[in-house]
């Protein structure tokens, strides 16, 4: 085979996308009635986990004639409830999506042009061992990284922990809730976690600030917001935008974007100065309350109305409010936070206000989740042995990937690739993607280009051919979720549960589980003691200490015990796993590493003029840019649109319904046209879109072309210090109708 060494990004030739239309498993099975098959029912119904988003949801599989012609949530998984959210619901649009990776393919120089070719299992898999044993022979493990995300990928890691290579990264850290995870270590000594530690359901008053639950859609999330709405929860939405929350909310403040930081000192400023905090709470549980107030004590809310834009009467209402509230208000941390780069301390801030409601677990605050299988083996009464499999760690890397930001405790995606630019300390020569479509997901797609022109060797793990895998040297087809078994699912929750995924039909065209790919790779790659059992014997191990087994789970869906303790008893003494033991209010750490101790607020860059700030977010009907090709979701919402005041909007003389491409303040033009949605829901110096559209492969039949991708825009990244964060909202664009 020709080396390649420009990576060029590869459209596929017409030859495989005739092969995808006449694929006998194609779209036209599952738009028949599925009514129709309701009334025949079906053969079977498989309870497995969803994985249209990372929420993970247990769903169950109706499937006829060995087909799944319906999804429905599973009655007793403790994240469904007997619900889906509409993306899980059009699941069986990526089973059937005929446009689906079908076999494995590698990049070749043929005729002196980079091409695909299918290739064989045996071929491909043995041209990744053999890749990887050259570069590491060449520069050691530690030049081979993993990008991942999802919870397919703990075969990979397993598999790359023991050849050496510990250099993992996904975007849901620096491009999603590393600010957050940080900024509740700091504070309370432990993070949020996923599903977050928070009892919405129970909460009185709820301040969500951007979190834009109901068009944000995880499942349970939602559930719970529209039980604490049904109870009379008083709902403050801080968001520049009209949000679907908005919409149920007491009071929207359209904030100034950027500018949260602001707000928040001025609430904790108020409930001091009033002294309406929970004073006992504080003072047995909290160290630096007097550094709080001399970090806050200007930040008056006539002050914060001047940085803010949001009025005088308003900011004291609230602080009044959180004040009468007290530990059943919960002032909502977010999940999507790497905004401005200011984003820990601004996390900081809200896990301060929270630590001032005194609404650690306490009834519609923040809570302590466990996981399930200490709590089983509790019950059981017997020693609890977990089963962890054969996977020892057995080679060491040269180097250790060190992020040079003080507080990141994963590794930022964004500072992978600019070392791979660089190759500073050492040159990182090889990536391993594993089910995240980088350029879309990172901003910075300049920079990510680069770092994959710099590269020996990419391989790629999908499902589809989105846009990373036209970068790879060899992409492999994984198969569904509805075709695969994954690691069992046991995190955290308020309701302790471990639920499985679990094949509903068999893996359509040459694609195979992640299990089975590990499996096949560790044997070419000298490494055959490991995944020494089947993926069931694996799985049944492991539910065998747990008082359970394979049999018992693949019947049920899911096991739950109980639920945990999740709130404070009177008089219990609480600790904390900070420094202090307390919580901190004030961080030492944050300011023996040169960062504010108290949250400060720095003003974000303004709009060059002429343009608007590029926000973004979430649609009810779609994940990111997973489900832009999925028939079934993409004819609810076929493309995105860009949001812009009507004023604003008429003054640059846009038209409703028109398209246009955009042009940000790098000069940077989308590459694709967007079509212009004037509503007075979004204040004048912003505009807004969903994320995951634009997909510029053509591989993506349905998707190709609609709508604009968010990343395209965001070429300025502005990171946080603390830990990396990629804070994306300091982008401004304007239009162009050429
Ligand atoms: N349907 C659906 N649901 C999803 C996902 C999905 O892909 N699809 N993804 C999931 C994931 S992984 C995540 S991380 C979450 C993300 O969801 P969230 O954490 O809820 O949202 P963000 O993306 O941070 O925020 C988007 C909102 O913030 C507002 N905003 C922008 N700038 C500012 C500002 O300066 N101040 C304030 N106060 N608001 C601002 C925007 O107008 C928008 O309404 O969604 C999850 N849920
Ligand atoms: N501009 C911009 N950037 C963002 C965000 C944003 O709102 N705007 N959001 C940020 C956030 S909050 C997050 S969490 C990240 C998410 O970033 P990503 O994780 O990159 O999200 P997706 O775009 O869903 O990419 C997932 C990829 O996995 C593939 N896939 C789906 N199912 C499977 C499977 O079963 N197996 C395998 N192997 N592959 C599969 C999909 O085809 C897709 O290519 O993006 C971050 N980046
Ligand atoms: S929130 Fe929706 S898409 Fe995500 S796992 Fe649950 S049902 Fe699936
Ligand atoms: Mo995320």
């Amino acid at each position: 085979m020709a080396q390649v060494n420009r990576r060029q990004f590869l459209k596929i030739s017409s030859a495989f996308l005739a092969s995808s239309a006449a694929a006998g498993m194609g779209w036209p099975l599952i738009s028949q009635s599925s009514d129709a098959q309701e009334v025949l029912g079906p053969d079977r119904i498989v309870p497995t986990t969803c994985e249209i988003c990372f929420w993970r949801c247990g769903v169950d599989a109706y499937v006829r004639d060995e087909k799944v012609y319906k999804l429905a949530g599973h009655q007793h998984h403790p994240l469904s409830n007997g619900k889906l959210c509409p993306r899980g619901n059009g699941g069986h649009g990526l089973l059937y999506d005929p446009n689906r990776l079908k076999h494995p393919l590698i990049r070749e120089v043929i005729n002196g042009k980079e091409q695909f070719r299918k290739a064989s299992w045996e071929e491909a898999i043995s041209l990744i061992a053999e890749r990887f044993q050259q570069i590491t022979d060449q520069y050691g493990t530690e030049s081979i990284v993993m990008f991942s995300h999802g919870f397919g990928a703990s075969f990979f890691k397993k598999l790359f922990s023991a050849y050496g290579i510990h250099t993992f990264s996904a975007p849901s850290y620096a491009q999603c809730r590393g600010p957050r995870s940080e900024a509740f270590k700091l504070t309370f000594g432990h993070s949020i976690g996923s599903p977050e530690g928070l009892d919405i359901a129970n909460s009185k008053y709820l301040v969500l600030l951007g979190s834009h639950l109901g068009e944000n859609m995880h499942n349970t999330v939602v559930q719970d917001f529209s039980t604490a709405l049904s109870r009379g929860c008083e709902v403050v939405v801080v968001d520049p935008r009209f949000s679907v929350a908005a919409s149920k909310a007491k009071y929207w403040l359209p904030i100034k974007p950027g500018t949260d930081v602001a707000l928040l000192r001025a609430w904790i400023h108020i409930l001091l100065k009033e002294k309406i905090y929970d004073v006992d709470f504080i003072e047995q549980n909290a160290v630096g309350l007097d550094e709080l107030w001399d970090g806050v004590k200007y930040a008056t809310p006539e002050r914060t109305y001047a940085l803010t834009g949001v009025p005088v009467d308003q900011i004291v209402q609230v602080a009044r409010d959180l004040g009468r509230y007290g530990s059943s208000a919960l002032i909502h941390p977010g999940r999507h936070v790497t905004w401005y780069g200011d984003d820990t301390q601004r996390e900081r801030a809200i896990a301060i206000l929270n630590a001032l409601v005194g609404n650690y677990r306490m009834p519609g605050g923040i809570i302590k989740q466990e996981k399930f299988t200490p709590i089983q083996a509790t019950l059981n009464q017997k020693k609890f042995k977990p089963y962890k499999g054969d996977f020892p760690v057995t080679r060491n890397a040269g180097h250790t990937f060190q992020s040079k930001y003080p507080f990141a405790s994963k590794i930022p995606a964004n500072e992978i690739v600019n070392r791979t630019i660089s190759a500073d300390p050492y040159p990182i020569k090889s990536w391993f993607v594993y089910g995240t479509n980088l350029i879309q997901s990172l901003g910075d797609q300049p920079g990510t280009l680069e770092a994959l022109r710099k590269l020996d060797f990419m391989v790629a793990v999908d499902v589809l051919p989105a846009e990373i895998t036209g970068y790879a040297d060899v992409v492999l087809p994984e198969c569904t979720y509805l075709e695969r078994y994954d690691d069992l699912d046991n995190r955290s929750y308020r309701t302790p549960y471990v639920a499985i995924r679990q094949p509903a039909v068999s893996p359509l065209y040459d694609s195979k589980p992640g299990h089975e790919i590990a499996r096949l790779l560790s044997r070419k790659m000298g490494l055959s003691d490991l995944f020494k059992d089947e993926i069931e014997t694996y799985l049944d191990k492991q539910l065998k200490p747990m008082g359970s087994s394979l049999d018992e789970l693949k019947k049920a869906g899911v096991l739950k015990v109980g639920e945990t303790k999740l709130y404070r008893q009177p008089g219990e003494v609480l600790r904390f796993k900070t420094p202090s033991g307390k919580i901190e209010l004030a961080s030492q750490r944050l300011e023996a590493a040169g960062f504010d101790a108290v949250p400060q607020y720095q003003p974000p860059p303004e709009n060059p003029p002429g343009y608007f700030r590029l926000l973004y977010g979430r649609a009810p009907m779609h994940t990111f840019g997973r489900t832009a090709n999925n028939r079934v979701l993409g004819e609810l919402m076929p493309e995105n649109e860009l949001w812009v005041n009507q004023i604003a909007g008429n003054d640059m003389k846009l038209k409703h319904g028109e398209y246009v491409y955009l042009v940000n303040q790098d000069g940077v033009k989308s590459q694709t046209k967007i079509k212009i949605k004037l509503t007075q829901r979004i204040r004048p110096d912003a505009v807004y879109m969903v994320h995951g559209f634009g997909h510029t492969d053509p591989r993506l039949e349905f998707a190709y072309q609609r709508g604009v991708n968010s990343s395209d825009m965001i070429t300025s990244l502005s990171i946080d210090p603390i830990m990396g964060g990629t804070g994306m909202n300091n982008n401004f664009v304007t239009f162009t109708r050429s």
